[in-house]
């Protein structure tokens, strides 16, 4: 038996090193302000935090459908301040933001199209973006455009779903390495309960994005000590001039960007994430503009939940929403190509 458990042991090691799979290894896990856990110990995890290794990744986790929790890593939980007092007046925190969340394991990564594909074949799940045949689609206005109507970058796509980002005609090949997209509430959560699991709420959120750090630097862009960005949101003046400072000007796959503290990629920036939290708190406006607003007029309106970490549409100008307090709403059943999410599961009792 203990030689079974050996040689299963050296045949990981082996397959680690010969696809250039990280191993979690103790040492260097403790870098933020809370100890990352040691149940991560001795867990494969995907190779990403680079430009190079992203664009390499497959969208699949190491151990994808063998492992129920496959491209996640455990989070101890705890307290942290739940809201910002340098941010929009809906992030205040609420008395002194002091919040405790539990433990929870977390996808290190969005989840991609591939794994999306994935639960698709398996179930024949059909998006409300296929239901209601069209989607919101971020595309950049003309200047004759943008004197036309308001929110000119939205438009609203006949046939644009997860599958067909851009509309009929389009396709997600070569992207299934990219955050799944034009998925709503109700899709991620279908997603989720597949394997097991579910949403976080907002403070689960915060609490991962924050990955163990607190005070200012959380609040500022994103950027490292030679200013270079470190995550996918918008350099330029947002809608017209993209200045791709971070190399990306759409949607990028996931984990070009190093980690946060928690070993979470793309917290901030990249595509907007579902939780499973009703918005309440002062309303703000929408500040990449109301996706809900180029929805046919014939279209319900749906409970608003909360998103968090911001996309590749937040810019200085116009959203600086690149934090882990930061917050935004949207219709719960409107899909829209800025948005994605990642799945939790929570430790029992
Ligand atoms: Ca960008």
């Amino acid at each position: 038996m203990s030689l079974n458990v050996k040689m299963l042991a050296a045949y990981g090691a082996l397959f680690a090193a010969a696809f250039g799979i990280a191993m979690a290894a103790s040492a260097g896990w403790r870098a933020g302000h809370r100890a990352f856990d040691d149940a991560n110990h001795g867990r494969l995890l995907a190779p990403l935090g680079s430009e190079k290794q992203c664009e390499r990744y497959s969208g699949l986790p190491v151990n994808w459908r063998d492992d129920p929790k496959a491209g996640m890593v455990h989070l101890h939980g705890g307290a942290f301040i739940f809201g910002s007092t340098r941010g929009y007046e809906d992030e205040r925190p609420a008395g002194d933001g002091r919040t405790t969340v539990g433990g929870f394991w977390i996808d290190q990564t969005d989840v991609t199209n591939a794994q999306f594909a994935t639960f698709v074949r398996a179930t024949g799940y059909v998006t409300d973006a296929e239901k209601q045949h069209g989607a919101a689609v971020f595309r950049t206005p003309t200047r004759e455009q943008m004197d036309a109507r308001d929110f000119a970058w939205w438009t609203w796509v006949k046939g644009a779903s997860w599958q067909h980002p851009g509309g009929p005609g389009s396709g997600i090949d070569g992207l299934m390495n990219q955050p799944v997209t034009l998925v709503t509430q109700a899709d991620a959560l279908a997603y989720a309960q597949w394997l097991g699991r579910d949403l976080p709420t907002e403070a689960e959120w915060e609490y991962a994005g924050k990955g163990g750090a607190d005070g200012a630097d959380l609040d500022a862009a994103p950027r490292d000590a030679h200013g270079k960005p470190t995550a996918n949101y918008w350099q330029g003046a947002f809608p017209v001039l993209n200045t791709n400072e971070d190399g990306h000007t759409g949607l990028s796959p996931v984990g070009c960007y190093a980690s946060n503290g928690f070993k979470l990629y793309d917290m901030i920036g990249n595509a907007w994430e579902w939780t499973r939290d009703v918005y309440t708190g002062p309303h703000q406006s929408h500040t990449n503009g109301d996706t809900a607003a180029v929805a046919p007029a014939t279209r319900k309106h749906d409970t608003l939940v909360v998103i968090k970490g911001g996309s590749f549409l937040c810019s200085r100008d116009y959203c600086v929403r690149y934090r882990a307090s930061s917050r935004e709403q949207q219709e719960a059943d409107l899909p829209a190509s800025h948005i994605g999410f990642r799945t939790i599961l929570r430790d029992r009792g």
